[in-house]
């Protein structure tokens, strides 16, 4: 090897153990502080939304209320940091919250020169439309020319681009910052159409004068795996927020709930449910966490579907179909690793 690569690979493993040492330790930085700190929407209703007494509810939100189950055992020692998609990656970079868990989307952008990593997907969701129907529009094909209300610092915006193109089709893009004022702005007629995850065009329509004069149009134009978000660099945090999903999961495939959890735990014969309620085995104990981490996320949050059910599902105003989020064994993608 000559000098110069040697040095440099040198200075690449110094860089490498400097950046790992900086931003590891989120695990033990947030034990000693007593909370975790949640970054969520500005108000999403069914992900993250704060009700009038600033008591925050939702899918995102159950995710920062199981991990402080798993690591306190109390789902109530969180606090919230609301942030617009522009401000939400400058937040996690900067340590001012710990996760983000606010309908974000996983790509290799992200992933890679942002420094994030995705500890996995608690909603898989796809881009859609919503117009008037006093339009009369029954497909996005028709939208040429059309004026469009969108977020900015989203993969919105980014399909949105590349949807028209691949189109030939001219659109007027009208931005703004924050969730609302694209909604304002759309339903005060200055703009023919609004584009959002799909779950988000449920949500907020939820917010629209009038909800029934809208429609959603059939086209999906991207694939949005949304998940909770952690840094780079910091191995021992990014399992204890994944394997927190995976538990809610994996809850829900072995038929455990907050209502049967005590009875399962005290008679199950089931190896997994046995090792998932911290009956036999290190689970807990391997994550930096005690060994009934699952138990209490499962009693005091719910399995996946119980908060998918809670929040999201058919019974609440958003109507969301389980679609791509039911369990791997019922035709769906969401599929847990194996908790051994
Ligand atoms: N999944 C997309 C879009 C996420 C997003 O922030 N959508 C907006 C559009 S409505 C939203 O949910 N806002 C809620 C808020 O800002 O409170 C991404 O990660 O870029």
């Amino acid at each position: 090897m000559h000098l110069f690569t040697k040095t440099l690979a040198a200075m690449l493993v110094l860089c490498g153990i400097v950046v790992g040492v900086a931003s590891a330790g989120t695990l033990d930085d947030v034990k000693k502080k007593g909370f975790l700190q949640c970054g969520v929407s500005q108000g999403n209703p069914g992900f993250s939304n704060p009700d009038p007494k600033g008591n925050w509810t939702g899918l995102d939100v159950d995710l920062c209320r199981a991990v402080a189950v798993a690591i306190f055992g109390d789902p109530e020692k969180v606090k919230y940091t609301p942030l617009s998609a522009k401000e939400r990656f400058t937040a996690l970079q900067s340590g001012e919250i710990d996760v983000l868990s606010r309908t974000t989307t996983w790509t290799l952008v992200r992933d890679t020169a942002l420094g994030l990593n995705w500890a996995g997907v608690n909603y898989y969701d796809g881009q859609g439309f919503m117009v008037p129907k006093k339009l009369n529009v029954k497909s996005a094909k028709q939208l040429n020319g059309a004026s469009v209300c969108v977020a900015i610092g989203t993969t919105t915006e980014l399909n949105l681009a590349d949807y028209f193109r691949a189109n030939k089709m001219t659109y007027k893009p009208v931005t703004f910052e924050k969730a609302d004022e694209v909604l304002a702005a759309y339903d005060t007629g200055r703009c023919d159409v609004f584009t959002t995850d799909r779950s988000s065009l449920a949500a907020q329509r939820t917010k629209l004068k009038d909800p029934e004069a809208h429609l959603v149009l059939p086209e999906i134009i991207s694939k949005e795996p949304l998940g909770p978000v952690v840094r780079h660099g910091d191995d021992q945090w990014l399992d204890v927020v994944r394997w927190t999903l995976y538990a809610m999961l994996e809850a829900e495939e072995y038929g455990v709930s907050s209502e049967n959890v005590d009875r399962m735990k005290s008679s199950s014969t089931d190896p997994v449910v046995r090792r998932l309620l911290g009956v036999e085995g290190d689970m807990g104990k391997s994550l930096g966490l005690g060994n009934e981490w699952a138990y209490n996320i499962v009693k005091k949050v719910g399995n996946y579907g119980e908060s998918y059910d809670r929040n999201v599902g058919p019974n609440t105003p958003l109507k969301l179909d389980r679609g791509a989020n039911a369990l791997w064994k019922d035709g769906g993608l969401q599929y847990a690793m194996p908790v051994r």
